[in-house]
């Protein structure tokens, strides 16, 4: 296709980003018969300040502000971006410029965005975790080993009665998190009041049976207006956490309860149902990575990264890498991922989630190390002797890694874990 369009006059080659821009790496697949070059440009132009064809409006103080395409290394390219191009402390309009139009455009076959470099003034314009993973470890006094959780299964159809109950058998049964599931929110079969209410009810009730500490993480999606209602009915009732489905309630609706909770202080647990519309094709959209440093930037404390090992799709190198993302303070560049560091924001808690059972706990502290929160439905309404026992499977797993005891050695006094093994296997 021949293009008519004319991008010219975005690439600098000799150009070094200012400590101050944005900078992004986009993966390229050009349209048949366009250069690779004139997509870089078409989105550096998209993407900042320009359009399909050259107008008289954009004189030169325009294109001052113009994102650059300084690095062409097919089928990568990076452009930067100057800062004054953003509103600082606005995701919407951050990612509207750079992950919005550009992944329509006709000279662009595939586009993805796969990783953002975030400058020191840009990141001071965010909140970060309230939390992270020191105070999460801290509200939890679970100081070293990773925390194990489930989600109540099945994803909907209890009753709000029921769904305490099952929690309460969780936490008894050794678990520390209890989450409800991403599609679970006010049914009329479980309202949201109710089962919060009855929940932490039962949670107390586990508090004082074990003698640990035991969370409930209710999901508070919903339209923004009712989500902070949720999310203060928690904190009257004495809960300390709440989980909300990041993708679909929206960066803004992120930055709400981001802002509400500094009165708050709850525990915020991002789900990422829907992630794979973005992430998931390697060669078009968006980068688990790059939507992890959004969550970590607005300030969520937990983020579902994936397993590698489970039944969602994302390879074992791009779990780590997220995990790497989140976690540290300092990133080194590599291969498609820039260097960051991250500064004063805290380090977000990595959870994996996805077809687990206790016998992938080994590997998952093997690819990840143990600041890991763990959390299997299946892997523990699925055990042989019921929901009470898989949750106890399932910290003995964890216990049995905490304490560098193999698995199988460890299922031989302990018979919940054994059961488990023997249904679902040890992934060595
Ligand atoms: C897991 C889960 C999780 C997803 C999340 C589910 O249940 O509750 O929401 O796996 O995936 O609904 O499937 P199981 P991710 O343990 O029974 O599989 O963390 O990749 O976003
Ligand atoms: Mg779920």
């Amino acid at each position: 296709m021949k293009s008519k369009e004319s991008y010219s006059g975005y690439t600098d080659l000799k150009y070094k980003p200012a400590a101050s821009d944005l900078v992004c790496e986009f993966r390229i697949e050009p349209a048949a018969g366009v250069k690779f070059q004139t997509v870089a440009e078409a989105v550096a132009s998209e993407s900042s300040v320009g359009t399909w064809t050259e107008i008289a409006t954009a004189g030169r103080a325009v294109m001052k502000k113009a994102a650059r395409v300084y690095s062409l290394n097919p089928p990568c390219a990076k452009i930067a971006y100057p800062i004054e191009l953003f509103e600082p402390g606005n995701m919407p309009c951050i990612l509207s410029s750079i992950a919005g139009n550009i992944f329509g455009m006709k000279v662009a076959e595939n586009l993805r965005l796969e990783s953002i470099h975030w400058p020191k003034k840009m990141m001071d314009s965010f909140k970060g975790p309230l939390y992270g993973v020191p105070g999460v470890r801290k509200l939890l006094k679970v100081p070293k080993r990773p925390l194990c959780g489930t989600i109540i299964k099945p994803k909907l159809g209890l009753g709000w009665k029921e769904h305490a109950k099952v929690a309460y058998d969780a936490w008894v049964g050794g678990l520390d998190i209890v989450k409800d599931d991403e599609n679970l929110t006010s049914q009329t079969f479980n309202r949201f009041d109710v089962r919060v209410k009855e929940t932490l009810r039962l949670r107390d009730k586990a508090e004082r049976e074990t003698g640990e500490r035991k969370m409930y993480m209710a999901n508070v999606s919903a339209e923004t207006n009712e989500m902070l209602r949720r999310a203060r009915l928690i904190k009257k009732l004495g809960g300390e956490y709440m989980m909300v489905d990041i993708l679909t309630v929206g960066w803004a609706g992120l930055q709400t309860l981001r802002d509400a909770n500094e009165d708050l202080k709850l525990v915020i647990h991002a789900h990422r149902a829907g992630h794979a519309a973005l992430t998931r094709n390697p060669k078009h959209g968006i980068s688990m990575l790059v939507l992890a440093d959004v969550c970590r930037l607005i300030g969520m404390d937990q983020l579902h990264i994936g397993t590698a090992v489970g039944k969602m799709e994302g390879p074992e190198r791009e779990v780590m890498l997220i995990g790497e993302e989140i976690e540290n303070g300092l990133v080194k560049d590599g291969s498609h991922h820039l260097a960051e560091n991250w500064g004063r924001i805290k380090p977000v808690f990595a959870v994996c989630s996805g077809g687990l059972h206790p016998g992938h706990i080994p590997a998952l502290v093997r690819m990840l190390g143990k600041d890991i929160i763990v959390q299997a439905g299946g892997g523990v309404w699925g055990h042989p002797s019921g929901g009470r026992a898989g949750a106890t499977a399932m910290r003995q797993a964890v216990d049995a890694v905490a304490e560098n005891v193999p698995l199988q050695e460890y299922a031989k006094t302990h018979e919940e874990l054994k059961k488990a093994l023997d249904l679902w296997g040890l992934l060595r």
